[in-house]
């Protein structure tokens, strides 16, 4: 679309921004510069000292990263903009993709470092595919040098869109201490937590500024065929189309801008500000890119958090996408009740402020919506509004089984876990029959210990944490006739039953299967049942300690006793004829082995072959990753043992930036050290 008379206006209305970016690339601190800035706090808080208003949980201060997502509401000449702090780990991603569906843009905060580049990218990605506007912020200038010129060549490898840098810096020596922005075509100079003061524009720096100039309206002449004419014809465009291209291109997803400055001195953050009042999208773009209807419904609002907190209960923190909603409004989600509103709350962090009822545009906190999930669309009125979005957690990557200290806690700790899952999708919990094992699988390290951590902090379960069982079996190599005979004279009714039971191994993944070839009704038709039943207890532990899997057992003879037989007597007469046939029958351990699927930035690919190596992996191959330059994926056969915490070493191979899915392939024959010392552990721990 040309920009011919199309005079971009600014949003009105409540904003919410996203706060973006690889880990520790400084959002917590931007956003507590924001809200220094703008006077929702007295003072500006540090990470350091741990009184920022993000990362306000014990957890996160403790471990002096974000772990969750923290919201804060404030004022900005007028309008009401809610920040959203995300974590920048690539284990707590979930809170962060959760809440894209809900913002008009990001902001994302990153850093001149290579290393980060991958995980940058990631990130960029998930916004250009939601297809929301998005703005970098080029964090710790402070500590950056004159190469700072090079920023955008090693940004724009993270981007699918064309960055523009819309602000060059200045320097003193070699230090950054202000910049000039290219669209004002005005100088400043960086005060410490103070607005950047005017200064005048000349010499080197202006020259500097022209070139840089020249090439941001060139990138945004690719979407303006007038803007070009002009460039073209050395005409200098008026103030305000550059303004008006600056701000049509980035909500539309065409180009990306580029500021910069030092959140720890709260530098540039004026002019960030300023660029999201003019700039950002609001409501009524957002509601359109998410297809939202308005019509028939009272209101409609996406739930982008679920908050348990200790004396407020359950809050979910939502956009209201459409309408009005508060105290009293029931809400529904598809086709269930998502619950009804009791007390409306803006959020500052951990504080929280009873409010009126919400208008469309803004972030706030419902307050009891018993039903209502992280990822709903809610709606209110006689229509129920489709989902906006649908954002699935990524499949989990680590584990670990845990259970409570104390019996007494187990009622307790499968309560706190539902309240866990409920506000972390991304946590997946699994009862494991088999093991009776409690096992939480996650997205990392990381996120399993806060998890836990927070089980303990808040509701009070002490725990114990053991690596999950893997998933052994154990099978025969050579077949048996066997009888198994059980016959009790102790006085009164005695027991007795008889049965010869042909076993024979089986190809893998057959199981277990059973056969009745009794003739002549030597084991009446009506105990064989239990004789089936005696054999599968029989196969829950064989001989090495594991399930026994893949082997075929024929009944096919025996005898009874017209008093003394009865189900129990053949159910036992079974399982002693697995017990006493199958150390006959050459056991030998399984190990499962599954397929998996690595995705790596493409320099790492050789790290990530001989780590697999080295975990007994059988390498299948590698590509180039389908649309993504510079990523390639290995898939390998490697054993569940070897998985255990394979993404550990993944993550640091690759800066963060890989990870991996897996699947059941098949069960494989171990012998030799490895299964002695597994059976040997079996053994001790029964
Ligand atoms: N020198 C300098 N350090 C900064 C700046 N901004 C943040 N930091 C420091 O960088 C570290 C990380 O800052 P955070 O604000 O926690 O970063 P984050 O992006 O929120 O981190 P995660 O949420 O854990 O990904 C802290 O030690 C900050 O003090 C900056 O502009 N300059
Ligand atoms: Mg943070």
């Amino acid at each position: 679309m040309a920009a011919n008379g199309n005079h971009a206006t600014r949003a009105t209305g409540p904003r919410c921004i996203a706060l973006v970016g690889p880990f520790q690339s400084g959002k917590t601190t931007l956003l507590e510069a924001i809200l220094a800035r703008t006077g929702a706090v007295a003072r500006q808080g540090t990470v350091e000292a741990g009184n920022t208003v993000g990362d306000g949980s014990k957890e996160a201060r403790d471990h002096r990263m974000s772990v969750e997502l923290t919201v804060a509401t404030t004022n900005f000449m007028g309008d009401s903009y809610t920040f959203l702090d995300c974590p920048g780990s690539v284990e707590f991603v979930h809170d962060m993709r959760a809440v894209l569906p809900a913002i008009d843009a990001a902001v994302v905060v990153c850093e001149m470092d290579e290393k980060k580049v991958p995980q940058l990218q990631l990130i960029l990605r998930e916004l250009e595919e939601q297809k929301i506007p998005r703005l970098l912020f080029l964090n710790k200038v402070d500590k950056a040098d004159a190469a700072v010129h090079d920023v955008l060549n090693l940004l724009q490898r993270a981007s699918r869109t064309k960055l523009i840098l819309r602000q060059i810096p200045t320097f003193s020596g070699d230090i950054i201490t202000g910049f000039v922005d290219l669209a004002l075509e005005r100088a400043f100079i960086y005060k410490e937590h103070a607005p950047s003061e005017v200064v005048t524009l000349d010499g080197d720096v202006a020259d500097r500024e022209k070139t840089a100039r020249f090439s941001m309206l060139e990138t945004l002449a690719d979407h303006d065929d007038e803007l070009m004419e002009q460039l073209l014809e050395d005409i200098q465009p008026p103030r305000d189309k550059v303004f008006d291209d600056l701000t049509r291109e980035l909500r539309e997803g065409l180009v990306c801008p580029v500021l910069m400055g030092t959140a720890t001195r709260a530098n540039g953050v004026l002019r960030l500000l300023k660029a999201l009042r003019h700039e950002s999208p609001g409501i009524a773009e957002t509601a359109k890119r998410l297809s939202v209807k308005a019509a028939g419904v009272d209101a409609v609002a996406y739930v982008l958090k679920t908050q348990n907190t200790t004396h407020g209960g359950k809050m979910s923190i939502v956009r209201m996408l459409a309408g009005q909603a508060g105290d009293g409004t029931t809400f529904v989600s598809g086709d269930d009740e998502a619950g009804r509103v009791a007390g409306v709350f803006k959020l500052v962090g951990q504080t929280s402020e009873k409010r009126g009822a919400a208008a469309v545009g803004e972030t706030v906190a419902f307050a009891k919506l018993d039903r209502a999930k992280t990822g709903d669309t809610l709606s209110a009125g006689k229509q129920v509004h489709p989902p906006v979005a649908k954002i699935e957690p990524y499949p989990p990557v680590l584990a670990i089984a845990i259970s409570a200290k104390e019996r007494k806690d187990d009622v307790k700790l499968g309560q706190a876990l539902n309240k866990l899952a409920e506000e972390d999708p991304s946590i997946i919990i699994v009862h494991n029959p088999e093991t009776h094992e409690v096992v939480l699988w996650g997205q990392g390290e990381m996120h399993l210990r806060v998890a836990t951590e927070r089980l303990g902090d808040r509701y009070g379960v002490v725990l114990e944490r053991r690596q999950p069982s893997v998933g052994y079996r154990e099978t025969i190599r050579k077949g048996i006739v066997q009888r198994g005979r059980h016959k009790k004279q102790s006085g009164g009714h005695g027991q007795y039953g008889d049965v010869v039971l042909d076993i024979k191994p089986m190809p893998r993944g057959s199981g277990f299967s059973f056969e009745d070839k009794i003739t002549g009704g030597v084991v009446p038709r009506n105990y064989i049942p239990s004789v089936e039943e005696g054999i599968v207890d029989g196969l829950k532990h064989g001989p090495l300690g594991f399930p026994v899997v893949d082997l075929h057992v024929s009944l096919i003879d025996g005898s009874y006793h017209t008093v003394d037989s009865s189900d129990m007597a053949f159910r036992t007469a079974g399982r002693i004829g697995v017990a006493e046939g199958l150390p006959q029958c050459q056991p030998v351990l399984l190990e499962p082995i599954h397929l998996v699927e690595i995705v790596c930035p493409s320099d790492a690919t050789a790290k990530i072959n001989a780590l697999l190596s080295g975990r007994r992996g059988q390498i299948l191959g590698f590509d180039t990753r389908d649309g993504w330059d510079g990523w390639d994926v290995v898939r390998a056969k490697i054993p569940e043992a070897e998985i255990g915490d394979l993404i550990v070493e993944v993550r640091s191979a690759t800066a963060g930036a890989g990870t991996f899915t897996f699947k059941f392939d098949h069960m494989a024959e171990l012998t030799g050290r490895t299964a002695d010392q597994i059976i040997a552990a079996r053994r001790a721990a029964a």
